[in-house]
Parts: C-alpha cells; sequence; structure tokens
C-alpha cells in the first residue's frame, strides 16, 4: 500500500527540485522516500501517515525549546494579529537588536536577515568592505549558505552529495576563497604567509557542525584569533549552529574566544526565516544606509519572525539553566551512544559538543573534513534508515549533527539508545 508521503513525494518531484525545498531533505544518501511531516510538538514529529517519530534534527538547530512551544506560538499569533509585515521600522526590532547585543558580548551593533546563508554573505562583504581586501579563508567541511563563494569543499549537503564545489559558481568567485584545514593552524598560517595582506577575513565554524560534529582541538580558535590580530584580518565565528545553542553567547562564550563578526541563523529566529549578523562598531557602522558596504532585505527583521525569536531567545535569557541541564543532557546521551558502540565492537567514532553530537561509521578519529570522509556513508545509510523506520527522525545524512532538545524526556534518549542497541546486535 502506497503511504502519503511516497504519493506527496511522486508529485512532490514533478514541481521542485528533487521534490523538496532543501537538498538534504530529499533522503539522497540513505535511500528511501522522504517522510511528509504535517506537525511537531515537543520532542515529536507527526509524518501525513500518522507515524509519531522522535526528532533528533529539530528542523537542523532552531528548536531548542522543542516543537511548538507556547510561549512562542502565543507571541507569533499575536504578531500576526497585527499584519504580517510593513516594510517599515518596528519596535520588535529594536527589542531584537538589543536582546542579541545583550546576550552576546562581542555583538555591539547588529543587523537582521532572512537566513544563516544571507547573514555570512552580508558579514563576509562588511569585513572586505573594512580592510578593502578580498580574499577570505575558509575551512574544507565548513558548511555557511550557499553563497557562490563559500560553496567550495562546504559541507553539509556539499559535502554529502559528493559535491563540494557547485556546478554555477565561477572561477572568478572562487579564486578569492583560500581553503584551509580544520584544527590545522599551519595550513592557516601559511596561507597568511603568501598573502596575508591580501587577506579580510577568516570564516570559521567554531564547533564544525557540517561534517558531522568537530570540536575545536585545545588552542584552534585562540590561535586564528592571533593570526587574524596580527594580519588585521577580521575573525568571523559562523555560529548559525552553536548561536544560543552551546549557551546564552554560543560558542565564543562557551571557548571564551572572541570573534570580530558573528553570523546567526536558526534559534535565533525561533523557527521562523531569521538570520543575522553583527560585531564590532567600527566594522557594522560600514553598513547601509551608514556606510557604503550595501545589504538590503523586503522582509529582513519581519514583525512575525521578530515575535518568535524574541520569544524563543527570551526563554533562553531568563533560564540559563536551560544550557546546563541541555549540555548535562547532551554529555549523558552521546556518552551512552560511544559505551554501546564500544560494547558492540563498532569501527565507529562519537563526537559531540553540549547538545550537539555525531556517530560517524569509521575507526577513526574525526577531526577534520578528510578524516570524516573516512566514514562509511552505506553503513550510516543502512543504520539511519534502521531508525527512522523505528521512530527515531535522525538527520539522513552521515554528515550532519543530532540536535537534543529541552523537550527530550530522558526515557525519549533512553529508547533512542535501546533502538541503536538493537540494531548494533543484529548486525
Ligand atoms: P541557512 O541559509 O540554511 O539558514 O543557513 C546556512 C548555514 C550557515 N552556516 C552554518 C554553520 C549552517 O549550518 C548553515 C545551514 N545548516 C544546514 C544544516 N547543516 C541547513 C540545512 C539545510 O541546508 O537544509
Amino acid at each position: 500500500m502506497i503511504t502519503r508521503s511516497e504519493t506527496l513525494f511522486q508529485e512532490a518531484v514533478e514541481v521542485i527540485p528533487g521534490g523538496v525545498n532543501s537538498p538534504v531533505r530529499a533522503f539522497g544518501s540513505i535511500g528511501g522516500t522522504p517522510r511528509f511531516i504535517q506537525s511537531a510538538k515537543g520532542a515529536c514529529l507527526y509524518d501525513e501517515d500518522g507515524n509519531c517519530y522522535i526528532d533528533f534534527i529539530g528542523s537542523w538547530g532552531p528548536m531548542i525549546l522543542g516543537h511548538s512551544h507556547e510561549k512562542v506560538v502565543e507571541s507569533v499569533v499575536e504578531a500576526c494579529r497585527h499584519g504580517l509585515s510593513f516594510g517599515a521600522a518596528t519596535a520588535a526590532e529594536v527589542e531584537m537588536a538589543k536582546l542579541v547585543c545583550g546576550m552576546v558580548p562581542s555583538i555591539e551593533m547588529v543587523r537582521m536577515v532572512n537566513s544563516g546563508t544571507e547573514a555570512v554573505m552580508s558579514a563576509i562583504r562588511a569585513a572586505r568592505g573594512f580592510t578593502r581586501r578580498d580574499k577570505i579563508v575558509k575551512f574544507t567541511g565548513c558548511y555557511h549558505g550557499h553563497s557562490d563563494g563559500l560553496l567550495v569543499h562546504a559541507g553539509s549537503g556539499a559535502m554529502t552529495a559528493g559535491m563540494p564545489d557547485s556546478l554555477g559558481v565561477p572561477a572568478g568567485c572562487a579564486k578569492d576563497t583560500l581553503l584551509a584545514e580544520y584544527n590545522n593552524l599551519d595550513s592557516v598560517k601559511m596561507h597568511f604567509g603568501r598573502c596575508g595582506e591580501e587577506i579580510a577575513a577568516v570564516i570559521v565554524e567554531p564547533v564544525a557542525a557540517n561534517m558531522g560534529v568537530v570540536p575545536p582541538a585545545p588552542g584552534f580558535l585562540e590561535g586564528l584569533r592571533e593570526i587574524c590580530d596580527t594580519y588585521h584580518a577580521v575573525l568571523i565565528f559562523d555560529e548559525v549552529i552553536t548561536g544560543f545553542r552551546l549557551g546564552v553567547d554560543g560558542a565564543q562564550g562557551y571557548y571564551q574566544v572572541t570573534p570580530d563578526l558573528t553570523t546567526f541563523g536558526k534559534i535565533i529566529g525561533g523557527g521562523m526565516p531569521v538570520g543575522a549578523y553583527g560585531g564590532k562598531r567600527e566594522i557594522m557602522e560600514l553598513v547601509a544606509p551608514l556606510g557604503g558596504v550595501y545589504q538590503a532585505g523586503t522582509l529582513s527583521g519581519n514583525p512575525v519572525a521578530m515575535a518568535a525569536g524574541i520569544a524563543q531567545l527570551t526563554l533562553l535569557k531568563e533560564y540559563p539553566e536551560y544550557y546546563h541541564d541541555l549540555n548535562k543532557k547532551g554529555d549523558w546521551f552521546y556518552g551512552k551512544i560511544e559505551q554501546l558502540v564500544k560494547d558492540a565492537g563498532m569501527p565507529c567514532q562519537v563526537n559531540h559538543v553540549g547538545s550537539l553530537g555525531c556517530l560517524y561509521f569509521t575507526d577513526q578519529q574525526v577531526i577534520n573534513y578528510e578524516t570524516a570522509k573516512t566514514s562509511d556513508t552505506q553503513a550510516f545509510a543502512q543504520y539511519c534508515n534502521y531508525m527512522i523506520g523505528h521512530g527515531f527522525y535522525l538527520a539522513p545524512a552521515q554528515f550532519e549533527a543530532m540536535f537534543l532538545s529541552l523537550a527530550h524526556t530522558d526515557e525519549m534518549l533512553e529508547k533512542a539508545i535501546l533502538c541503536m542497541k538493537d540494531y548494533f546486535e543484529r548486525l
């Protein structure tokens, strides 16, 4: 009997490229039919066929409080009653900007945009405008959205689909993107030694969460800070995933390394389309209409999106113990998985930072793109399909993170561990 998801997918592929509005959702790397989700509440997703899943994606990060949190939903509904979009300045945007600047000490000024991609491309433009330099350094396996100059050895879907370089990106766009190896400061120093005076910025995921989850080696982030100071380059932390996840002040607070600019997405919008970039006033004051770095957006600072983001960030700010609970939950959960695969004698690695984690199907310690790529994606696909088939909605790709939320109960996590244990015992 054909399922509703299968029917919808057959219709979708006729009118949407690959049947999805973002590649990783197509289940391409694990096979099978993507589940079409009808609703979500707390830690659970419900698909069009009435199946319930414990969700370990959380919309790729935004749902840190769980889906449909009542305070977030109430704020959105109330905002809708006053209008959906004005294209004019609103009090909510001031409230959001003050909230972000108050939660993240390095942010002196911030601009709202509509996605992480837009935040990153804008931050890079600001860094280039500030330094009057063209080149940027990024790390193989890190993903910073799909703007042309960053789709060079990117992570996430680009890595999953085995196309680190995308069609349609002119060589001219990629030529100013210098590639370095994550956790390898020498690979960065090499570029700066050669053309340091041409490098506008280093952009880094302070925890690389688009080649699975790769924590920064001790001294790595501090080393990037030092190099950027030496060469007067801008250090950009792409905290689209880690921002407001690892703590109130994200990875920069967690690791106590201060970037010059930070990009945000996901959690900042509470599930609505919001991105943001901000940091040093001297850089942000170059952004139009104040300065010569142009950036604009019809729906930037949209009042409904601001309502969702303000509601979520306010809860996270008012209850900092949430982060203690969430990070402790992550330590317990990923520690259990690590013990499980060790007891089962599986050639697997578990990396995690707080509520972000990844189970790699490789016997190598994963510290960068090259070691992440040793993963057996077929073995991952088999495991992932088993888990999804048993009601645990994992990211359908080896090179993505698992995301825990405050809505995940110990019972849910224990059930997931048991299902993993059953799977490995059946091998
Ligand atoms: P968006 O444009 O998708 O809002 O953000 C791009 C982005 C920028 N920086 C980092 C560190 C990111 O992780 C992302 C997007 N993350 C992926 C998940 N790996 C989004 C999921 C998807 O592409 O569907």
